[in-house]
């Protein structure tokens, strides 16, 4: 098997934004293949799975115990969400922000999901703490709009693990709890879970569309980018990955790609948000491409339920 294909496969099976940075992911296939050169191509594979296990387990000495309190945390309302603002690049009004987790962890203090996401997709934890997260963000979208701020819509990451047939049911049953009106929720899904072209996966998707729920294509640049997906996966907007925008100011080859991107997507009906935005001049170019949305640190910083009412609902009060 080429060093490409099984790169690409591992690639799919531990997203980027799970904590594993491309550059490490890609070290890791490299230090598999030389290692186990001439092995099966299941050794190979088994051996750059240790290896990112052992990353994972790296921030945990004892991983039992991590396991049991990663468990216990949910019981004991560890999790807490951080809520990262969109803005409409026309208007610069916020439109929607997006949901991000944390852990409050009792002796290691606030964790980010780098830190503990590998070991709950690991485990399969993922599901009831992904299950907790979209609930979680529901509630607090309807307490925001009962203060009587206007309603936004909240996108809620969605693990592999987690796009299962019954997740149609549990949004259902979320909204239906919450009150949330749909069209306030947006789930985001990955290329990688896309990617096989899965029947099943298709009629996932269609299904929590139909409810009125938005659904985006996350990290959109960092896999195969296949526009094959976009035709037959029918989601309502891509999110490009912050590897693009970083220096799009000075690298012609990201502007141009940015700009082919946002043009194709626009071809389908999509609608493109621009995901880590720092500067003005990143926020300008992207304007001149006509992207829609953008989020990233020149809109603001993940902040928690209090800072983002405090800094970014005092400006869209009605
Ligand atoms: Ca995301």
């Amino acid at each position: 098997m080429k060093t490409s294909t099984l790169f690409h496969q591992i690639r799919i099976k531990y997203p980027v934004r799970w904590g594993l940075s491309f550059i490490l992911l890609l070290e890791m296939t490299f230090i598999g293949i030389k290692l186990f050169r001439g092995s099966q191509v299941n050794y190979i594979w088994e051996s750059i799975e240790i290896m990112i296990l052992m990353w994972g387990i790296l921030f945990w000495e004892n991983p039992e115990d991590s396991q049991q309190e990663l468990k216990q945390a949910l019981k004991k309302k560890e999790f807490v969400l951080f809520y990262q603002p969109k803005i409409d690049v026309k208007t610069k009004q916020i439109v929607g922000m997006e949901a991000l987790i944390r852990w409050h962890h009792p002796k290691k203090g606030l964790l980010s999901p780098i830190e503990f996401i590998p070991l709950a997709e690991k485990t399969g934890l993922i599901v009831p703490i992904g299950n907790w997260a979209l609930k979680e963000a529901c509630w607090q979208n309807i307490k925001w709009q009962q203060e009587g701020h206007p309603p936004l819509r909240v996108a809620v990451n969605i693990s592999p693990k987690q796009l299962a047939p019954d997740l149609v049911q549990t949004i259902k049953d979320i909204l239906e709890e919450t009150g949330l009106s749909s069209e306030c929720l947006e789930i985001e899904v990955t290329e990688g879970m896309l990617i096989e072209l899965k029947d099943s996966t298709k009629t996932i998707i269609e299904e929590i569309r139909k409810l009125g729920v938005t659904v985006s294509l996350d990290d959109f640049g960092t896999g195969y980018s296949n526009i094959q997906y976009l035709q037959s996966f029918h989601v309502d907007s891509l999110k490009i990955d912050r590897s693009f925008i970083q220096n799009i100011e000075t690298s012609p080859i990201n502007q141009r790609l940015a700009e082919i991107i946002t043009q194709m997507a626009h071809s389908l009906n999509l609608s493109v948000v621009a995901e880590g935005v720092e500067t003005k001049e990143q926020y300008d170019f992207l304007q001149s491409i006509h992207c829609d949305e953008i989020q990233g640190y020149y809109v603001g910083k993940p902040a928690s339920v209090k800072e983002f009412s405090t800094l970014f609902f005092s400006q869209t009060r009605p």
